[in-house]
């Protein structure tokens, strides 16, 4: 037996070693898996063989000839699975998860931004395929039967032993690896690439069966913990812009180390910083996003929820219920809309506007979009101020709406007439160019202030801008590092998720501008905004608090987990001293805010997956905040 048995593996063998040593390669070329030691490394070389040599091994089953067929096919849906991480990762710097693989109308709009993330090199994953089809034509076909049922269970025993082993040494040294799922690389980094698809699967299925079990009950501890940590509104500042229209500006790829600095001598947004000093300016606010990207800047800003850990919330779970802006503001009379020139399915906006409630969503067919007003992603931003501002008299007041800009957005495309800014001088391409295009879009805002003043809402208008996301991923710390002059360490890392956020209100803060420094967030917008417009929201489920609230906790979650406090950055289980930068010893001062948000994150999720908005009930949280609100007044 044993003879014939290795001839019946050796083609099974021959295919597993070249996915296996691919699948390295592709660890080690295409993404950034951060490596402390020895172990770790081994780890990661190992990791993908258990699941090749199984899902290889399937092929036992069948006669020789059908056995290597299958064996091919697999190699080729294997590598396709490579190179969609492969292009995904480029762009989003993260591994694709099963909601985002259905986000497959935004890969296709993804344009020209494919274009550049394809490289020639990527031909070179076709190589081992090659090679099985030629040893598969080369050899005889030979009547070889399928392996017996002894031999089968002493291979998938030899399967099991090495996945053991893989997980064993992997538990070792990463504790709790399983049960940390928001951490994509570790994952990936212990249990392969390949395994982690499937481990991601199982959660899928977890949580559909989560929204299935969820009755009212459920929602009610977590009504008691936002209601306990409900702050009150600075009263001088409660319905300072009652009745006013609201205009969000949603600032693509806008992080905040381009606010008031300079390039070469030259402001790089000199428009912002200019409405600064005419506004209410926060210099310690962060994005909150994950995967969904610009569409969980919306979902946050709207509902002052967390995104979701994995996939964007918007093609996940757009059938929940929520109560979002657009239905609490429409109880005051509000018209709602939102403005993007994008395809209506991106990001699944137009479905998930609905559940919102949304009244309009003025989509790419709303403009007037050619070859010579578009660039990169699609219509320049000048041009999609000035057609917005048309379209904007149009709409009924007082009006709450959000607009998307674009320009500046990766690949960081711009027509040479449109560059008012040098490109950075570094080796990262990505980082050169996307100054021009912040600069263009400084531009392109100064623009559609002005049109607002002439079109007459300017006065009587809240005007709210804020960066979306990170425009610069990690991948480029070494060019960042020298933009900024310093080292991009973890702490660094975090501290580049701060992005702009401004509140113009004409007439009130030019009077009397302040830059804050509180620690906030996306998730805050919401509270901040309807206090600033005289909404009481304490019967909101939301997560979110007033920045201008006195007692507001300095205390921020990134979807990562990622804490940030008053003095403590926490990140990848380290607490950081802000004054300092560095490390604090036994990560004192971090570990009660990294359990707080935790919990935080957990409830959000629970309320998203169970959606539990369902059995939301508005004149009950209203009087558990009211009883909350007495004790703590008699405790006074
Ligand atoms: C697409 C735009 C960009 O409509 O909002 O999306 P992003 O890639 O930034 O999430
Ligand atoms: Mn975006």
């Amino acid at each position: 037996m044993q003879k014939s048995f290795f001839s019946k593996i050796s083609f099974l063998f021959i295919a597993t070693l070249l996915m296996w040593l691919k699948t390295y390669v592709v660890y080690k070329t295409s993404f950034n898996i951060k490596i402390e030691n020895f172990m770790q490394e081994f780890i990661l070389f190992i990791n993908p063989l258990s699941f090749l040599l199984f899902v290889f091994g399937i092929g036992l089953f069948f006669k020789e000839k059908n056995r290597n067929r299958f064996i091919i096919g697999a190699s080729i849906i294997l590598t396709l699975v490579l190179l969609a991480n492969m292009i995904f990762y480029r762009f989003y710097n993260d591994f694709l998860t099963i909601p985002v693989l259905f986000q497959t109308n935004n890969m296709g709009d993804l344009g020209s931004s494919i274009n550049s993330l394809f490289m020639p090199a990527d031909l070179l994953l076709a190589v081992d395929i090659v090679i099985l089809i030629w040893l598969y034509k080369r050899q005889p076909v030979k009547a070889g039967g399928a392996a017996t049922r002894k031999e089968r269970a002493a291979y998938f025993l030899f399967v099991a032993a090495v996945f053991f082993f893989n997980l064993g040494v992997s538990e070792t040294e990463r504790p709790q690896l399983l049960t940390r799922s928001f951490d994509r690389e570790v994952l990936v980094k212990n249990i392969s690439l390949y395994n982690f698809h499937i481990y991601d699967a199982l959660i899928q299925s977890k949580q559909s069966a989560q929204r299935a079990l969820a009755d009212s009950n459920s929602l009610t501890e977590i009504e008691n913990y936002v209601s306990a940590n409900r702050t009150d509104p600075d009263k001088e500042l409660f319905g300072i812009a009652k009745g006013r229209n609201v205009i969000l500006v949603s600032l693509e790829s806008t992080q905040s180390f381009v606010v008031n600095r300079k390039l070469n001598g030259k402001e790089i947004t000199p428009y912002l910083n200019d409405l600064i000093k005419k506004s209410y300016s926060f210099d310690n606010f962060y994005h909150q996003t994950g995967q969904g990207k610009t569409a969980d800047s919306e979902f946050i800003v709207d509902n002052s929820l967390y995104p979701l850990g994995r996939g964007a919330v918007f093609f996940t779970n757009a059938a929940n219920e929520y109560t979002a802006m657009p239905e609490i503001l429409k109880n005051h009379g509000y018209y709602s809309s939102v403005f993007h020139a994008n395809n209506k399915s991106f990001w699944n906006r137009d479905i998930m506007y609905d559940s919102l409630k949304y009244d309009k969503f003025y989509d790419i067919k709303s403009y007037d979009v050619n070859d010579q007003n578009s660039v990169g992603w699609g219509l320049k931003d000048k041009e999609f101020f000035e057609q917005t501002a048309e379209l904007m008299k149009g709409i009924p007041q007082p009006f709450y709406t959000r607009l998307i800009t674009l320009t500046n957005h990766f690949p960081f495309e711009l027509d040479e007439e449109d560059k008012m800014i040098d490109e950075f001088d570094s080796k990262s391409g990505t980082l050169n160019r996307y100054f021009p295009t912040v600069r263009y879009q400084d531009e392109a805002l100064k623009r559609f202030i002005e049109k607002l003043k002439e079109n007459g809402l300017y006065d009587n208008s809240v005007i709210v801008l804020y960066g979306d996301h990170y425009g610069i991923s990690e991948n480029h710390n070494e060019a960042m590092g020298q933009f900024l002059g310093k080292e991009i360490t973890p702490f660094e890392e975090v501290q580049l998720q701060r992005v702009p956020l401004v509140i113009h209100i004409p007439g009130v803060t030019d009077k009397k501008p302040k830059t804050i420094d509180t620690v906030g967030g996306q998730i805050d917008i919401r509270p901040t905004l309807l206090n600033l417009l005289g909404i009481d929201s304490s019967d909101q489920v939301q997560f979110g608090n007033d920045l201008f609230s006195g007692d507001k906790m300095e205390f921020t979650v990134l979807r990562d987990g990622s804490v940030i406090t008053k003095d403590k950055v926490y990140t990848d289980g380290v607490c950081y001293d802000k004054s300092t930068g560095k490390p604090t010893k036994n990560k004192d001062g971090c570990e009660a805010f990294a359990e707080k948000a935790k919990q935080e994150l957990s409830y959000s999720d629970q309320i998203i997956y169970g959606d539990l908005l369902r059995f939301y009930d508005s004149e009950r949280l209203k009087k558990q905040s009211a009883s909350i609100k007495k004790k703590g007044d008699k405790k006074e």
